[in-house]
């Protein structure tokens, strides 16, 4: 197969609970998706780059062979396939990406008791993980069986096919509504950013280049407010040590009142209610907290 040399192939999944996100976040980075419906590939309009809509499961191997250039995965995956390939088959993990937070958790059924990792001993664990789960018990000198399970792992238990299930947690209502316990995170997962290890061409290196820093932005942006306020001109040494993650800000006068003063500033951090309170204890008034759309640093 010739394999295009110019544009980019991004692995990313086609449906599921990583697809929204790598959309969004694929929009908020400025590409235009020319969608097809019911296609392998959709193209992107204004930068040289492809996206091929796989199941997540299919990621990893197709970044590591170069079927595609770059791939967003959940690390849970990643590291799955990884270890069941004795971790010979490694593409590249060049970012993280902040989004689909989960935990790979061990639980057990309510009634029973936990004291600690040894209880697992001898024990039969449900997975679709049975390579993390198996590396993960090997350091702490358990031995178990795994069995392996591609969904529905959780009524393993009831179905008196396994002691335990070690399953992705998000908000905890899946283990709550099979009488579960979660009683150990044993990995913790988000998004990643993969990158076959194989050459590339110049302008896929570019457009590589070009959309790591637009990514970049984007979770600045993200956590990034630009915050207003007017405030005495005495209180600015105190107020400039409150504002968090900020660089020097801008000091304006205001019109008319001459010991008064507007301050702007760029901070890098959250800033909470509690923060604003102190502002304004320190003499702030009419402050103002505002999103920013895009940053290009
Ligand atoms: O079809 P395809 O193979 O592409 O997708 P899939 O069905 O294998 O995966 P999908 O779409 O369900 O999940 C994709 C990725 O999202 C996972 O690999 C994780 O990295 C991430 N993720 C984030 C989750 C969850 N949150 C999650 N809650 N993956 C699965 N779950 C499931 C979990 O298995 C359990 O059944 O949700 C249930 C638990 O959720 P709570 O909220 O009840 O705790
Ligand atoms: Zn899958």
């Amino acid at each position: 197969m010739q394999m295009e040399k110019t544009r980019l192939r991004i692995a990313v999944q086609k449906k599921g609970r990583l697809a929204d996100e790598t959309f969004a976040l694929l929009k908020a980075t400025g590409l235009t998706i020319k969608e097809n419906k019911g296609g392998l590939f959709y193209r992107i309009k204004n930068l040289p780059i492809d996206l091929l809509l796989v199941r997540d499961d299919d990621i990893p191997g197709f970044v590591f062979d170069g079927v595609a250039d770059l791939g967003i995965v959940g690390a849970n995956v990643y590291e799955e396939y990884a270890l069941n390939n004795n971790n010979q088959r490694r593409a590249q993990c060049i970012q993280e990406l902040g989004f689909s937070h989960c935990n790979l958790c061990l639980a057990l059924p309510n009634t029973e008791g936990y004291a600690n990792l040894n209880d697992f001993n001898n024990k039969t664990i449900a997975t679709s993980y049975p390579n993390i789960l198996q590396t993960y018990f090997k350091k702490g000198g358990i031995s178990a069986s795994t069995l392996e399970m591609h969904g529905s792992v959780e009524v393993a238990p009831k179905l008196g096919i396994a002691d335990a299930i070690c399953d992705i947690v998000s908000s905890g209502a899946t283990l709550e509504a099979n009488g579960l316990q979660n009683v150990k995170t044993i990995f913790s997962s988000q998004a990643l950013l993969l990158k076959t290890t194989k050459a590339l061409s110049t302008e896929k290196k570019d457009t590589i280049t070009k959309l790591l820093s637009r990514f970049e932005g984007v979770r600045q942006s993200k956590e990034t407010k630009y915050i207003m306020m007017n405030a005495p001109r005495s209180a600015l040494p105190a107020l400039t040590k409150l504002l968090p993650g900020a660089e020097a800000p801008t000091v304006m006068h205001l019109e008319g009142q001459k010991d008064s003063i507007a301050i702007h500033a760029v901070c890098r951090e959250s800033v909470f209610w509690e923060t604003m309170e102190s502002l304004k204890t320190a003499g702030a008034s009419s402050i103002l907290v505002l999103p920013i759309e895009k940053m290009l640093a």
